[in-house]
This record gives C-alpha cells, sequence and structure tokens, in this order.
C-alpha cells in the first residue's frame, strides 16, 4: 500500500511531511483559489475544501509537521489555556542607548502561554475572519532600530552597545533572543491584513481577512526549556508613554508522550489579554524566603527557608553555601535568616533547625 497516498500532506510523497519540501510547496498555494492556478493544475492544499487555500489548511499541515506520516488523522486534545501578560518593566523614568529612547511612564510586557501540558510546542499562532488576532495599543509600541519582529531578529550581542534593544518588541514561538535554539515561527501575511508591517512600523494590527495569517511552528519540539513552568513565551511588548495594550489570539498546539511519538492537538480561539490584568512575577508563598509582596503570579521561584540552592531539601550542601556567607556583615542575602543585618551564630542555629 502507499503510504504517501495516504497522507494529504506528504506532497513530496517521500514519506515524511517536512518543512524543506511540503511546508514550501504549501507556500507555493497559499491564498490561491482554483480560478488562480494554471490549467490541468489542482489546489492541492484546500484541505478544509472552501474553495481557497487559507492559513487554515496550513495549519493542517503544521500539526502533522515533522511527522513520518499521516495515515491517520491526529488525536485532537481538549486544552484549557490561559494567556498570562507579565508587567516585565515599568520605565519610570524612560530608557535610551545612542539609538533608541524609551520615553518615561512606558511599561514592558511579556506574553505567555499558560498550559498543562508538560511536552508541547506551537504549531500556529493566527488569525482570521472567523476568529480574528489583533493586538491593540494605542500610544504605539516601541521598536529599537536593531530589533524586528520576531524573538530571532534580535541578535543579543547588539545588547552591549544598545542596551534599549533589550526592550524591543517581538512576536514568538517560545524562544527568547537571548537564549537556546528556537522554535523559529514562520511567519504568514497575507496583503489584505498587512498586519506584520503595522507591527514593525510600531503599530497594533489586526489579522481578519478570509485567508488569515500568523505564525506557524517551523520545527518540532525545539521549543525553549519555558523560563516559568507551565508557560510559553508568545512575545514582548513595549507600550510607548502609557500602559495600555490588549489583544486577543488564537493557539494551536502539540501535545507529545515522547519524541518520536505522533502528537496530539489542541486549538483555542478567541485568548484575550489586557494590561488591566497585568500580574507581576514573583514568590507569592509568604512562608517562603523569597517571599514577594508585590508578586500576584506564582512563577515557581519559591525558595524555602535554609534551601539557598532551591533543590527541594534543607541538607548539608546547603550549609555549605551558608558558611559562604557566615561573618557577612554588607548585603548578605538569604544567608541572613533572622534578618539582622549580619550572618553569625544565630542564623547558623535557625538553619540548623531546618536541617530535614
Ligand atoms: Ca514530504
Ligand atoms: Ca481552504
Ligand atoms: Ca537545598
Ligand atoms: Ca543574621
Amino acid at each position: 500500500m502507499d503510504v504517501a497516498a495516504q497522507c494529504p500532506f506528504d506532497y513530496n510523497m517521500d514519506g515524511t511531511v517536512n518543512y524543506d519540501g511540503d511546508f514550501i510547496i504549501h507556500l507555493g498555494q497559499f491564498g490561491m483559489t482554483e480560478a488562480d492556478l494554471e490549467e490541468g493544475e489542482e489546489l492541492f492544499t484546500d484541505h478544509n475544501q472552501n474553495g481557497v487555500s487559507d492559513f487554515r489548511d496550513l495549519l493542517g499541515l503544521t500539526e502533522h509537521l515533522g511527522t513520518l506520516s499521516c495515515l491517520e488523522s491526529l488525536p485532537w486534545e481538549d486544552c484549557s489555556n490561559d494567556l498570562v501578560l507579565e508587567t516585565y518593566e515599568v520605565h519610570t523614568n524612560g530608557f535610551s542607548d545612542d539609538y533608541s529612547a524609551i520615553p518615561p511612564g512606558s511599561v514592558t510586557y511579556r506574553l505567555f502561554l499558560a498550559t498543562a501540558f508538560t511536552n508541547s510546542d506551537l504549531s500556529g499562532v493566527y488569525g482570521d475572519s472567523l476568529s480574528p488576532m489583533w493586538i491593540s495599543c494605542p500610544t504605539g509600541i516601541f521598536q529599537h532600530p536593531f530589533g524586528g519582529g520576531m524573538a530571532l531578529d534580535v541578535n543579543p550581542d547588539i545588547l552591549t552597545i544598545a542596551p534599549a534593544a533589550k526592550y524591543t518588541s517581538f512576536l514568538s514561538m517560545g524562544s527568547w533572543f537571548d537564549s537556546c535554539d528556537p522554535n523559529f515561527g514562520y511567519l504568514i501575511e497575507w496583503s489584505e491584513d498587512n498586519w506584520y508591517n503595522q507591527f514593525l512600523s510600531g503599530s497594533g494590527f489586526t489579522i481578519n481577512s478570509p485567508i488569515g495569517g500568523g505564525m506557524v511552528g517551523s520545527a518540532p519540539l525545539t521549543t525553549c526549556e519555558p523560563v516559568v513552568p507551565g508557560l510559553i513565551f508568545l512575545g514582548q511588548f513595549t507600550v510607548i508613554g502609557s500602559m495600555e495594550i490588549s489583544g486577543s489570539l488564537n493557539i494551536q498546539l502539540r501535545d507529545y508522550q515522547g519524541f518520536s511519538t505522533e502528537p496530539s492537538v489542541c486549538q483555542m480561539e478567541g485568548l484575550t489579554f489586557n494590561s488591566e490584568n497585568a500580574q507581576i512575577f514573583g514568590c507569592i508563598n509568604t512562608e517562603a524566603m523569597n517571599f514577594d509582596p508585590m508578586a500576584t503570579f506564582d512563577d515557581s521561584s519559591c525558595v524555602a527557608y535554609g534551601d539557598f540552592n532551591g533543590d527541594g531539601e534543607v541538607d548539608v550542601a546547603d550549609v555549605l553555601q551558608f558558611l559562604n556567607e557566615f561573618g557577612c556583615v554588607l548585603d548578605c542575602s538569604y544567608s541572613d535568616l533572622n534578618g539582622d543585618g549580619v550572618v553569625n551564630v544565630f542564623d547558623l542555629l535557625l538553619l540548623l533547625g531546618y536541617l530535614g
């Protein structure tokens, strides 16, 4: 039996749904209808059979991307994901470098998808006329001249000469510009929306054309290790001279049980975020050593008293770390367990009391 013939996404029939082959072939028909084709050609990318090769057809391919075959359609899971908007930095006095300036009162936000899946990647962040994606920011979005609209466009080496680039606005498919191998999202912009150019020019945007657009994942399982467990990074936005930002987007996520198994897929549409609900990340456990009274969102950073290395136990390794600071009289950090400004035998006695 011909495996390839049964897989509607393996256009080049090499037995795998791949980025180099099938994805590129698919893009060749993006936005086309039957009428756009040459005589005898077929609109083989119109998987949802609405007469046009639209973004949702592309999602059909990206959910299979990297799989060995697609003999059966992938299982769909229920998922309840939420967006989390973090107030990352408030630029009360502004921030500038030799190349650009962030005005006073600007705020840098970071947007995350909260998911219960522990081993997943994004296969699409998108919008179309059925469910638009938009970001609204009345006062404008900061774009550093050395930045770019995607995480990968920011060269971390540039930050030493242009530190304000750290706050440039960009979208991401789970990767940070300053760490790890990214799952670089592939941008899909239909001319009618022109959304990416608007974003690059420093404004919000809407994707609501019938064809649709957004980002699709280009490689499976390369999403970065989350900085906060359970959160996938979606982008950073520095709002110019105000705090106001809101938006809505749609997500397709793949969940893996193991590297070689085929993923299952979940899709959530109409996820919204708003600066009115922005969170301050930190430890919210009042019992913890690093309790942050300003924090509103638990970022799993809590460290128990005496657990200096944060491994969940108070043991000899922590005592050794403590002894490094023993005798400290200035800026003594965590080792000053009783908070009297110095690290001495009274702190040691407290620590011995925490020993498990
Ligand atoms: Ca193929
Ligand atoms: Ca279609
Ligand atoms: Ca420990
Ligand atoms: Ca002390």
